[in-house]
């Protein structure tokens, strides 16, 4: 069906890192389609009929990750959907993958990625960014007690993900600790150095 010939960044790093909000300006300026597999699964736990609403919102409450099975799904159709709707075949996948398993098999099933951009933060930071935005996010998981189980899953799960790709050569690690201007201008001199 065309996938294949997508053009697919991973946003990979710790909660509270700033994938979404450097996500922000790269469609704005380079017109790339944001996915965040976050909000792909919140959207279908709030979805009324959904099959996995329970499930997904005890996941994400306890900061673990949901079988890979329902989230490379939700991917694989909003990917086929922007297709088809607006042609555009450029995607940043925000939050994915987090787990070894859905690494392997997003990219047998839909497509290999061309690289990862990781942002590097410490945990005191996100932290304190997390609380921050708490205040207002309505965030199931915005909490100290959640914070704390997604910072564990982050290091034990999702970062074999970051050196599995590190090891190919693909990855494009940014420091996030930074104001978001620098953090971004940052992004814009890697991704020029990478061709994008
Ligand atoms: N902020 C951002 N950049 C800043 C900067 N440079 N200086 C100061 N402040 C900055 O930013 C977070 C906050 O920090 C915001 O208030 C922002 O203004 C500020 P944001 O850009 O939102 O960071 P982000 O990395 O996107 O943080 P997010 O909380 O979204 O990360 P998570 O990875 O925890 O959340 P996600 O939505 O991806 O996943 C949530 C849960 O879904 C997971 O824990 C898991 O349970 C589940 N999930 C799966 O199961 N499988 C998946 O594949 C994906 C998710
Ligand atoms: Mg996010």
């Amino acid at each position: 069906t065309g996938e294949g010939q997508a053009l697919v960044i991973f946003v990979l790093g710790g909660p509270g890192s700033g994938k979404g909000t450097q996500c922000a300006n790269l469609v704005r300026d380079y017109g790339f389609k944001h996915l965040s597999a976050g909000d792909l699964l919140r959207e279908e736990q709030d979805r009324p009929g959904s099959e996995f609403g329970d499930m997904i919102r005890e996941y994400i409450k306890d900061g673990k990750i949901v079988p890979m099975e329902v989230t490379v799904q939700l991917l694989e159709n909003a990917i086929k959907a922007t297709i088809e709707e607006d042609k555009n075949r450029k995607f940043l996948i925000d939050g994915f993958p987090r787990k070894m398993d859905q690494a392997l098999k997003f990219e047998e099933a839909v497509c290999p990625s061309v690289f990862t951009l990781f942002f590097d933060c410490p945990e005191e930071v996100m932290q304190e960014r997390l609380l921050n935005r708490g205040k207002t996010s309505g965030r199931s998981d915005d909490n100290e007690e959640s914070i704390k189980k997604r910072f564990k899953t982050f290091v034990e799960t999702s970062m074999p993900v970051v050196e599995y790709f590190e090891k190919q050569g693909k990855v494009v690690r940014v420091m996030a600790t930074a104001s978001r201007e620098e953090v971004y201008k940052d992004v814009r001199k890697q991704f020029g150095e990478k061709g994008i």
